[in-house]
């Protein structure tokens, strides 16, 4: 070994040993027993990534490289999301084809992977562009098509006036494009979708049996949002029509007092009387041009306009005003809504704002009087049906009497059966089951996407194209003119558009629409299994042995979108035969968030490390930028590339860095002395092998306590006792932090220890452990220098496939000592103790004994002090 640790020197050669020795790759015929497939999410293929995009793939890898030497078969593959806006927006700005480009940034982010020392199988490679991938999204769309999960209808689609494109719910941002910004507004065109709906109840319910985080969990829950309520009828006064309402609450019936429909329900203009049309007519043409997401996104001001018309209440007979308002919406429920403002804060903002009657018809306790005039918002809880007297507002009138005095008393609960049960029996309403989860709109008018491989022909009308002229092709970028006119840009490219009809032969125009890149994204765990397969997206004989993913890793802000795609996609793949679990990934692992300070100058807006002046100003006007901490990212200025980082520390340093800064779910802050401390850690490990290397060449392992001094003999406990410590933290709770913290423990013991001098205390054979130990735990975390370790023991093979070692039972038993118990000074009792035990421990069994607990009872605690191993002393006043 080298006397200086120079990571730049050694760790390409052990990136090309892994290579040639092909000990990555997944074995075809793993034992169900052993098989676990790790999965990081995919990344987007631009430009480069930065240490921020990696974390991920570094918390994969060493669960994946862990699990190898626990003697697991690990499927651990990568590749590239390579389709999208993205692409297509940067070869729009510089003329290059998306698909030169594309291939250029997988080929960058390949190297940087591999010079992060990521453990993957390179030859299940995919890359979504490629034709041999999404032929199998359009194989996918026909199986769809057939099943009737996918259709064409015209929708009120979330339209991005900048990027020219239709965006799902999901990639809407608090009214604005997720990518660009800009509002969003509301355009009705037709559309491809998946009917998701359909799994609405199959998405909940397998929810229950995986182990993923509470908060996707809760996030998918209220996404898919099932709510059990009741339909009611409400007639129009003066004619015959009806307005269906839905309603959570039925219980506060008594309590409308007024109705809500959406600005598109279809009744708006036979309600609207002829004063108020022009009013309403403005309005609603107001809220067309609103996005539906920001005008309902709460703290926006309720408005509406009233239509002039009233509705009777079918329990009491009661007429009530119609209004059109802003925050219903047409598609939940059934655009319609009875307002309750006394126990529904919109409707209560909407009725203040109006000067529309409240009236209080839920007690949140026996014998509460709530005054309308004054209350100061609605009380929404569940409570008690108030009877008549009770209420607070407008008097109910005589044929309200029936139905209140029946109720009176009630819970909301009960209320609600009963009379859901009411309606039902006299034909004006049902109990019923509402999502909030709606079909997923799935085309998209771009290029850089999987063609819909569909033809319209004159004759035969809407043709599937037969799996036999799969793949539909995407022209190439040459042939295109991209034009932001909103349209297609592949309906302008005639070589593509014009084409047979597969039916009847005659002329006819393909689908000019791309699919939505949450679809590559839906399935591509599936393909890595078989990825030259060309029968089928994958072999079942594969899919079977392998799925589902054990673990998968990504970003939580994917909740609510691909990793509610993936498994409606994986529910629909079932049912075709091609996989066999219920769920695509059982466990989930979301890591948090990179952060970095960031420079932004009030006038040129974020600052690259290149635009800031050697004073720290921003170069081109000389002023002092702001800093702040945000999100690491390369349109701020603050990402940093692996490439110096690795070019100056080494990838293992990298690693290092990124999982000591803490467990994988918490969100982290880059600094340079994290990484500093994460070089010196491991420089010191060097150390430390390189002055035993040649003592321990020639020493057999020691094996056993027996016969050690008691320096050799706590050196073992303390290696042993990090060993069991390590394959908790890594292989249980992977905090891989306090992993790596325990190593660190035992490199400074090593050192007290002058392991690393020719003054050590230690035998050669127990410093021989210490390096066969200390190899493999090291192997997840900073796997070239566990590779330098161990060939230096001159062992033959490579410590990635080394075989994780057991700790020695005997040597974790732990020293006890007698801890003395002092309060103000004074002994006052003793207590048995493991020595290295910690304060909060001894202090807990102190304090749980009686005579102690007497004398602490005495006065307040002030100050304990603590020493370990010897005593513990509690002051009090
Ligand atoms: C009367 C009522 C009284 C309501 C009360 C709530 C509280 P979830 O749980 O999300 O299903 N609602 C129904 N359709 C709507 C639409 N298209 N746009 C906006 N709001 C709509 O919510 C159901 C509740 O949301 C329904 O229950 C209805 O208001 C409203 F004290 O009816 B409720
Ligand atoms: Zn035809």
């Amino acid at each position: 070994m080298d006397d200086r640790y120079q990571p730049k020197a050694i760790e390409p050669r052990w990136q090309t040993a892994w290579d040639q020795a092909q000990i990555f790759a997944a074995p075809d015929q793993p034992t169900a027993a052993n098989k676990t497939y790790v999965l990081e999410m995919f990344p987007y293929p631009s430009g480069s990534l930065h240490i921020g995009n990696l974390r991920c793939y570094v918390i994969g890898d060493v669960i994946a490289r862990f699990l190898r030497l626990r003697g697991h078969a690990v499927m651990h593959p990568m590749g590239f999301d390579a389709l999208g806006l993205p692409a297509e927006n940067a070869a729009i700005k510089d003329g290059i084809a998306p698909a030169v480009r594309t291939e250029q940034n997988i080929q960058n982010a390949k190297r940087q992977m591999r010079a992060m020392g990521l453990s993957l199988d390179w030859q299940r490679e995919i890359a979504t562009y490629q034709p041999g991938y999404y032929r199998w999204n359009q194989w996918l769309f026909l199986r769809m098509l057939e099943r009737d999960l996918v259709y064409r209808r015209t929708a009120a689609v979330n339209w991005c006036p900048r990027d020219e494109t239709v965006l799902a719910n999901e990639q809407v941002v608090n009214g604005c494009c997720e990518r660009c910004g800009t509002a969003v507004v509301t355009k009705d065109i037709p559309v491809w979708a998946f009917r998701i709906t359909r799994y609405a109840d199959a998405l909940l319910e397998g929810l229950k049996g995986l182990q993923w985080p509470d908060r996707i969990v809760t996030a998918q829950t209220n996404w898919i949002g099932k709510s059990h309520g009741s339909e009611v009828d409400f007639a129009i006064a003066g004619g015959n029509q009806k307005i269906r309402v839905f309603t959570t609450r039925v219980d506060t019936i008594l309590g409308a007092t007024y109705l809500v429909i959406a600005p598109e329900h279809p009744l708006v203009p036979t309600l609207t009387s002829s004063e108020q049309r022009s009013a309403v007519e403005a309005f609603v043409e107001k809220m067309r041009r609103t996005d539906k997401i920001a005008r309902t996104a709460d703290g926006v001001t309720k408005e509406g306009v009233f239509t002039g018309a009233h509705a009777v209440n079918p329990f009491t007979n009661e007429r009530i005003p119609i209004w059109i308002a802003n925050f219903v919406l047409a598609d939940y429920g059934t655009g319609a809504v009875m307002s309750v403002p006394a126990h529904d804060q919109r409707d209560f903002e909407f009725a203040r704002g109006y000067r529309i009657p409240i009236r209080t018809v839920i007690l949140q306790h026996a014998g509460q009087r709530l005054d309308p005039a004054s209350m100061p918002a609605a009380t929404c809880d569940d409570g008690i049906m108030a009877a008549p007297e009770e209420m607070g507002g407008p008097p109910l009138q005589l044929d309200a009497m029936e139905v209140a005095r029946a109720c009176a008393g009630k819970s909301s609960a009960a209320g609600r059966a009963f009379l859901t049960e009411w309606a039902a029996q006299h034909g004006f309403g049902s109990g019923t089951v509402q999502y909030h989860l709606r079909d997923w709109n799935f085309s998209r008018q771009r290029y850089w996407g999987t063609p819909i491989p569909i033809v319209y022909c004159e004759k035969c009308g809407t043709v599937p194209v037969p799996d036999t002229q799969l793949p539909v092709t995407l022209p190439a970028f040459e042939k295109i003119t991209l034009k932001m006119t909103g349209t297609a840009p592949l309906a302008h490219v005639a070589e593509f558009v014009n084409t047979k009809c597969p039916k009847c032969g005659g002329a006819a125009k393909r689908d000019p629409e791309t699919m939505d890149t949450f679809v590559d994204s839906a399935w591509y765990f599936a393909r890595y299994l078989s990825p030259r397969e060309d029968q089928l997206p994958v072999a079942a004989d594969v899919a079977r042995r392998w799925l589902p993913v054990d673990i998968y890793i990504g970003g939580p802000e994917h909740a609510v979108g691909h990793l509610i795609y993936f498994r409606f996609f994986n529910k629909v793949m079932k049912e075709l035969g091609l996989v066999f679990s219920d769920e695509p990934a059982q466990r989930l692992i979301t890591q948090g968030i990179v952060y970095n300070k960031a420079l932004r100058c009030s006038e040129h807006g974020w600052l690259f490390p290149r635009d800031v002046d050697t004073d720290g100003n921003c170069a081109k006007c000389q002023r002092p930028p702001q800093t702040s901490t945000e999100k690491m990212s390369k349109s701020k200025g603050n990402a940093v590339s692996p490439d110096e980082l690795i070019d100056r520390y080494g990838a293992d340093t990298a690693r290092v860095f990124l999982l000591f800064a803490g467990p994988p779910e918490k969100d982290l802050e880059w600094n340079d002395q994290g990484v500093e401390g994460a070089y010196r850690f491991l420089a010191r490990i060097w150390r430390l092998a390189q002055a035993a290397q040649p003592r321990i060449r020639a020493a057999t392992r020691c094996r056993s306590l027996a016969g050690l001094d008691p320096v050799n003999g706590n050196v073992r406990k303390a290696l042993h006792r990090t060993l069991h410590k390590v394959t908790e933290d890594i292989g249980v709770s992977q905090h891989f932090n306090t992993a790596i913290a325990a190593i660190m423990e035992l490199v400074n013991e090593l050192y007290a220890a002058d392991m690393h001098t020719d003054q050590t205390k230690l035998v050669p054979a127990l410093e021989r452990e210490v390096v066969e130990l200390l190899a493999p735990m090291l192997s997840p975390v900073a796997p070239h220098l566990a590779e330098e370790l161990w060939s230096s023991l001159g062992q033959p093979g490579l410590a990635a496939v080394a075989t994780w070692p057991a700790p020695d039972p005997e040597s974790l038993v732990r020293d006890e000592v007698t801890y003395a118990i002092q309060v103000n000074g004074k002994l006052r009792g003793e207590a048995r103790m493991p020595a290295d035990s910690d304060e909060a421990a001894v202090r807990q069994v102190a304090e749980a004994q009686e005579k102690v607990a007497g004398y602490l009872k005495e006065g307040t605690l002030r100050k304990v002090v603590f020493v370990p191993k010897r005593l513990i002393n509690f002051v009090v006043k």
